[in-house]
């Protein structure tokens, strides 16, 4: 809109969104999974008024199939942008719902990049280095957004338009869309703040002392001063701001200057049909089970002296990042004991999972897994080995099967009714059969123990994971009956070692484990109770036979990460339901690890049938998480931005706007402890 003149009466009834993320079609992180599983729900609320934009890579063209944009207003706009050297995909996203996609290639405006940058320090006073290749990113895709914006409010005058940024890569646009005062509505929302990040992988006490960081001076001292910025520029300028949990209401009140106007809690698309094959539930289990079953086998050859009928599979997993997800915790509450060699550890409730199942003498074996991404060369040979192994027996076995059955046959068919029916071992394992078998056995002995990774690390002798696991001496020897495995990379069902995607991973596994520090949400746990709908599509996509919702596997996590404190504040009894929930909040480090080994020592203990009638229980929780309920509050948030944006349209009878802040965002913020245990510092 030019300066001076009025401003053209917008509908907000029927206004366009247009939800901004650099994760829009291009998976990073937890921000992908809330864009993509939202999407029926807003397509069921604004259809082709809504639209994505994100950036253009190698990864999100693979998702976007190109069309004409059904927009004519926006189809000029691109127009537009195209003569000037823009390069940009338009089209539908092939997830469900195939929502309407604009994704930008940021390097086609890079020689506009020192301009740019030229022109956010004049207009918001941000300053970049020249080097930070994933700012100048940042910069090219929000201008480029900007540029879209004004160009199409200016050009679309009859509806309102709210424009949505997610996090603070997408969220460059916010001030320009102000400073140049386009005729849209912004909202904000932060899945994290990035000095909270930061702070809590170091070793400050965070929560209790949210109140007095001096934010710029941390945010320099990490070398972020220019992306605290930038994620500051946005929080103000934009017209609703909004983060995903209390507890990061909380953490952005005071590291970003601004309190959220409210809380949206992320859901996941629940499957429709997922009732209809409940019956298969179990079916599910057992298959994903037996492939964890066969990879255990293989990795554990030569010390495969536990009984898998009575084995726990527990895993966490995530992206790395050690202290705020909580695996420093994770790894002490299984082997604690052992540490510093404390002999009086071992006598109290401090000791870990596998010191107290083995004082137990406890018949249970825990595998516990570790799935979290980390730099790696390649799959060690000894984790090839282990799988070739067991293999080749296989497959001796299957011959050896296949003649015992011919020898039986032919028994069988010489035998006579009035004789007797007998037939020696021998005659049926011959001495050459058991002279192979003797081979494939012998050919798995073993002189070290199972590895407790399976890739060879590019910084094996710094990384915290492994260096946690050789100070706890969880070695995986045959006294332990805590088994542990890191794995770090991704899960994909072409893995040539455990081959698996994660969602059938998580199937297969008891329990699931995350003991957060920070985290502003945490998808983990709440995919360990429902798979979401996008997966499933996904899934479908590669013909395997899942049609089911639901996961049911419990899982363990903290009142620090936003997905346990919205269970704690639905849920009555959360445990009774699968959630078991540990305090970080009020309990040192020792204490949450004995609340959380008591917790996995309570699961071990439990039995089958209570295990199985826990899960049927968790299967029930799907509802709350949907996004069928949640996602009314980004709903209300979009409403609270029109209403800001034009309150004219909102003036009810006598002349008042009826606006009210509509989100609470005031929780108890109680802290106690500081947070780091002697034992990690
Ligand atoms: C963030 O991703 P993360 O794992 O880096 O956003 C997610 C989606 O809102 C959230 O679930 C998670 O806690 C945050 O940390």
């Amino acid at each position: 809109m030019a300066e001076g003149q009025p401003a053209p009466k917008r509908d907000v009834q029927n206004h366009h969104l247009f939800e901004c993320a650099w994760e829009v079609a291009n998976k990073v992180g937890g921000i992908y999974t809330v864009i993509s599983t939202k999407v029926l729900v807003t397509i069921a609320e604004y259809g082709d008024r809504y639209t994505l934009i994100g950036p253009l890579t190698n990864k999100s063209a693979m998702e976007v199939g190109v069309l004409d944009p059904v927009d004519p207003v926006v189809a000029t706009t691109l127009e537009a942008m195209r003569s000037h050297g823009v390069k940009c995909f338009y089209g539908r996203w092939l997830i469900e719902g195939k929502p309407q996609v604009l994704l930008f290639d940021v390097g086609s405006c890079s020689h506009r990049l020192d301009e740019w940058k030229g022109d956010l320090w004049n207009l918001a006073g941000i300053s970049t280095p020249p080097h930070d290749a994933e700012t100048n990113d940042v910069i090219l895709f929000g201008y480029l957004m900007a540029w879209f914006l004004g160009e199409y409010a200016s050009r679309q005058l009859d509806a309102a338009i709210v424009a949505h940024f997610h996090e603070w890569q997408a969220g460059v646009a916010i001030p320009i869309c102000r400073k140049r005062q386009i005729d849209v509505t912004t909202v904000f929302t932060t899945h994290a703040t990035l000095l909270g990040r930061y702070l809590c992988a170091g070793s400050v006490d965070f929560y209790n002392n949210l109140k007095y960081f001096d934010v710029n001076h941390e945010a320099g001292k990490r070398g972020i001063y220019h992306r605290y910025c930038i994620e500051r520029a946005s929080a103000h300028c934009a017209d609703v701001f909004t983060t995903v949990s209390h507890i990061t209401a909380l953490e952005a009140e005071y590291l970003l200057k601004r309190r959220p106007d409210g809380v949206v809690p992320n859901g996941l698309s629940i499957n429709k049909f997922q009732r209809k094959h409940e019956h298969e539930s179990e079916n599910l289990y057992s298959i994903a089970r037996a492939k964890i079953h066969e990879f255990v086998r293989g990795h554990f050859y030569g010390h495969y002296d536990f009984d898998l009928e009575n084995t726990l599979y527990i895993f966490t997993a995530g992206r790395y990042e050690y202290r705020n997800k909580g695996v420093d915790m994770f790894i002490e509450s299984l082997a604690r004991g052992f540490c510093g060699g404390n002999a009086a550890l071992f006598l109290t409730k401090l000791a870990g999972l596998n010191y107290r199942l083995k004082r137990s003498d406890s018949k249970t074996t825990v595998v516990a897994f570790i799935i979290m991404p980390a730099s790696t060369n390649s799959y060690t040979i000894e984790a090839f080995k282990g799988q070739a192994l067991v293999r080749q027996l296989q497959e001796t076995v299957t011959e050896i099967q296949k003649r015992i059955g011919d020898r039986l046959l032919d028994h069988a068919l010489r035998f006579h009714s009035e004789g007797k029916l007998e037939v020696a071992p021998s005659d049926l394992l011959s001495s050459e059969d058991q002279v192979l078998l003797k081979q494939r056995i012998s050919a798995l002995k073993r002189t070290s123990l199972p590895p407790f990774v399976t890739h060879n690390m590019v910084d094996d002798a710094n990384d915290p994971i492994l260096t946690q696991i050789r100070r706890v001496k969880l070695f995986n020897s045959h006294e332990d009956r805590v088994k542990i495995l890191f794995h770090p990379d991704f899960l994909t069902s072409s893995n040539p070692i455990l081959g698996l995607d994660y969602e059938e991973f998580v199937r297969g596994c008891h329990l699931g484990v995350f003991p957060s520090y920070y985290e502003p949400w945490g998808y983990t746990p709440a995919e360990c109770t429902v798979v979401s709908g996008f997966m499933l599509v996904f899934l479908a996509f590669k013909s395997l036979d899942y049609c089911l919702g639901q996961m049911g596997i419990p899982s363990i996590t903290t009142n620090l990460s936003g997905f346990g404190c919205f269970m704690q504040d639905t849920i009555e009894r959360p445990e009774d339901e699968g959630c078991y929930i540990i305090d970080r909040r009020t309990n040192s480090f020792e204490q949450s690890v004995s609340q959380l080994t008591d917790c996995l020592e309570g699961f071990c203990n439990k039995t089958w049938r209570q295990r199985a009638d826990q899960r049927s229980r968790i299967e029930s929780l799907s509802p709350l998480l949907d996004w069928k309920t949640l996602g009314v509050e980004y709903t209300k948030s979009r409403q609270l931005a029109l209403r800001r944006a034009y309150p004219d349209a909102f003036l009810v009878t006598d002349g008042e706007s009826d606006e009210v802040d509509y989100f609470i965002v005031s929780k108890p913020d109680v802290f106690r402890y500081p947070d780091r245990s002697p034992h990690l510092k």
